[in-house]
């Protein structure tokens, strides 16, 4: 078995959570912030067995798309000049961040 955690859009997580229902995938939807962007994402937690990981993979592949966030960054970060620097840069987010981990035990009580 193997524990994806899967960092994605919430634009695409409505979607996926209903593709995952539909194929009967268990999936624990978590929301989160984004270290980087400072906005809010979606992270899912899916214990699935080894044989059917790439299929969930690839529904991920499927239903998250890449998309442009525009943030507004200071070119610098000298407090000793004046503020007013600040300007729009475009950051490409996405699909997915996903990673796969191996499970050691699966208990349920
Ligand atoms: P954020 O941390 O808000 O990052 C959003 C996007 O900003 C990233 O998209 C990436 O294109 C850019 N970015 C992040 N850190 C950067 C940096 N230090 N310099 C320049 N650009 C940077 P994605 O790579 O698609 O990541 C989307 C979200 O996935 C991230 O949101 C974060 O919540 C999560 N994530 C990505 N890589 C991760 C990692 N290694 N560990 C944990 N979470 C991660």
């Amino acid at each position: 078995m193997k524990l994806l955690i899967a960092v994605i859009q919430n634009e695409d997580s409505k979607k996926l959570q209903e593709v995952f229902n539909k194929e009967g995938i268990r999936a624990t939807k978590l929301a989160t912030t984004g270290g980087f962007l400072r906005s809010g994402n979606t992270t899912f937690m899916i214990g699935i067995d080894d044989d059917k990981v790439e299929d969930v993979l690839n529904l991920i592949a499927k239903y998250c798309k890449t998309r442009t966030q525009t943030m507004i960054s200071s070119p610098t970060y000298d407090f000793n000049l004046d503020a007013g620097f600040d300007y729009p840069i475009d950051v490409e987010v996405g699909g997915a961040t996903v990673f796969i981990l191996p499970v050691d035990a699966f208990k349920k009580f």
